[in-house]
């Protein structure tokens, strides 16, 4: 089952996610927001994102440019936000007598353990489907934990949404982790940010990082000098996580891959902490972000089926200042 997912090139994460977020968001929030892109939005350095239960407790309108996410999950799940671009002009009527059907169909199948006929089911879906763009958001953050992540944002309409599975197997978009959020043209007045350490993420070298790192407040960059659709049908990213004497990195690895019925689910790996990252961007983008390290062993790992093989998941030591 799962070497017929792996081989299937289609974009059925992408059909899966867009459609789940579509309806449960276009349901709910038929406003004019066409309206709301034009609005004053109160000037502020950092957008506060807030996850208490299976949400993102959020402004509708945030500025554009370049925008600081401060993304607390208080709740006892592990979660992201991933930024969904859809392409100009798609309604929910649309969605609803041209996709609806079609996913039903599909994820009825693939549910069922029948994943060819399932990915045949979505080959009836329009073709713009294919066309969401990922464009950041923050990497994994586990309970209790703050994700900081800074990215360029344009004008526009775009979908947050968190598809960690939930111990059921359950996509926590489909239990509310999906918002549609405007980015308006006000721009936010941000400056790009100066990093500290720079990460280059691609398919051909895999996360490039010289690893060394003294205990501090640390901005690191993340420059997608590629990206490309793995077998998951998504692109690469960076999270970082905080190893404990228990962490195995085998684990690890196997969980990162949410298309494995064990991957993406709760629980998240003993003695692993996610602290955010810079989640899927499109090539020539880079994203940032923020975290407080004290001495120890950390991890930069892409959410990809076999990271490590990838050569996607980098280990690497924070020393002590007074070393
Ligand atoms: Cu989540």
């Amino acid at each position: 089952m799962k070497t017929s997912l792996i081989s299937n090139p289609s974009k059925f994460l992408t059909i899966v996610f867009s459609f789940l977020t579509l309806t449960i968001v276009f349901q709910s929030c038929k406003s004019d927001k066409k309206e709301a892109i034009t609005e004053e939005v109160e000037k502020e350095t950092v957008v506060d994102v807030l996850t208490e239960n299976m949400d993102f407790q959020m402004a509708d309108t945030i500025p554009s440019g370049w925008t600081t996410f401060r993304y607390k999950n208080a709740s006892p799940q592990t979660h992201f936000i991933l930024i969904d671009k859809y392409p100009e002009g798609k309604t929910i009527d649309t969605v609803l007598t041209a996709v609806a059907p079609v996913f039903d169909e599909g994820m009825k199948l693939i549910n069922e353990g029948k994943p060819e006929e399932g990915f045949a089911a979505f080959g009836k879906l329009p073709i713009w489907f294919g066309d969401v763009k990922f464009i950041g958001g923050t990497g994994l953050i586990s309970p209790e934990r703050v994700a900081h992540t800074t990215m360029k944002l344009e004008p526009g309409f775009y979908i947050f949404e968190c598809y960690v599975k939930m111990s059921n197997g359950v996509f926590h978009t489909s239990m509310g982790m999906a918002k549609e959020v405007v980015v308006s043209t006000t721009d936010s007045g941000n400056e790009e940010p100066e990093a500290d350490y720079a990460i280059e993420i691609s398919s051909t070298d895999g996360i490039v990082f010289d690893g060394t790192v003294t205990e501090g407040n640390h901005t690191f960059s993340v420059f997608f000098k590629d990206q490309i659709v793995h077998e998951h049908f998504l692109g690469h990213d960076v999270n970082l996580a905080k190893l404990d004497d228990t962490a195995n990195m085998d684990e690890l690895n196997n969980w990162m891959n949410w298309a494995d019925p064990k991957g993406l689910i709760e629980p998240a790996p003993q003695g692993i902490t996610f602290l955010g990252g810079v989640n899927n961007m499109l090539a020539g983008d880079t994203g940032y972000f923020n975290a407080t390290l004290g001495p120890g062993k950390y991890a930069l790992i892409a959410e990809v089926p076999n990271a490590a093989g990838k050569n996607m998941l980098k280990v690497f030591e924070v020393t002590s200042s007074s070393q």
